[in-house]
């Protein structure tokens, strides 16, 4: 069965300073892998301030806007932008809700985090927004949409 080009997506996924500094960088990328998307972007980064700001920009008169621009910004993040059909909804669904104590166990958020401003991951909430992040965050020569190879890898 082949997907119609209008179910595949493409969506935002990044891991927070807290995700990389505890380790569970391995850990989320697999959880991604598993589910049967396809990974198309993929890098360590350090986040200057101006990029956080306009990231969260719908968020910038919220009293912990300072506080999660400080975060985003103090140490590296890994940046993704991952393909597939409905990836954006199913994305969400992985990660689980913003309150880590509200996040389903199994989920990402419910199984790592305890925190709000600590919740190791941020994925897209919309097909633009998708599109528009993976803009914001990567350079055109960092993204490859590849196809998987015909040719078995270890022969
Ligand atoms: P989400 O889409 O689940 O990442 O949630 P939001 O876009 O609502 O929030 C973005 C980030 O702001 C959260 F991941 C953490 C931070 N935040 C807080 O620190 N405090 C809050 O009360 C809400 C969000």
């Amino acid at each position: 069965l082949v997907a119609s080009m209008e179910e595949v997506e493409e969506t935002y996924i990044m891991i927070k300073p807290d995700g990389v500094q505890r380790g569970l960088v391995g850990e989320i990328i697999s959880r991604f892998e598993k589910k049967g998307f396809k990974l198309t972007g993929l890098k360590l980064f350090q986040c200057p301030k101006e990029l956080a700001e306009e990231h969260y920009k719908d968020l910038q008169s919220k009293s912990f806007f300072p506080k999660l621009i400080d975060y985003i910004t103090s140490v590296p993040v890994v940046c993704m932008a991952w393909e597939g059909i409905g990836v954006v909804a199913s994305a969400r669904k992985l990660i689980g809700a913003t309150n880590p104590l509200n996040a389903e166990p199994g989920t990402i958020r419910g199984d790592l985090a305890v925190q709000t401003g600590r919740n190791v991951v941020h994925g897209s909430d919309s097909p633009e927004n998708g599109k528009r992040e993976i803009a914001l965050w990567f350079k055109e020569g960092e993204l490859s949409s590849w196809t998987p190879a015909q040719q078995p890898w270890l022969t």
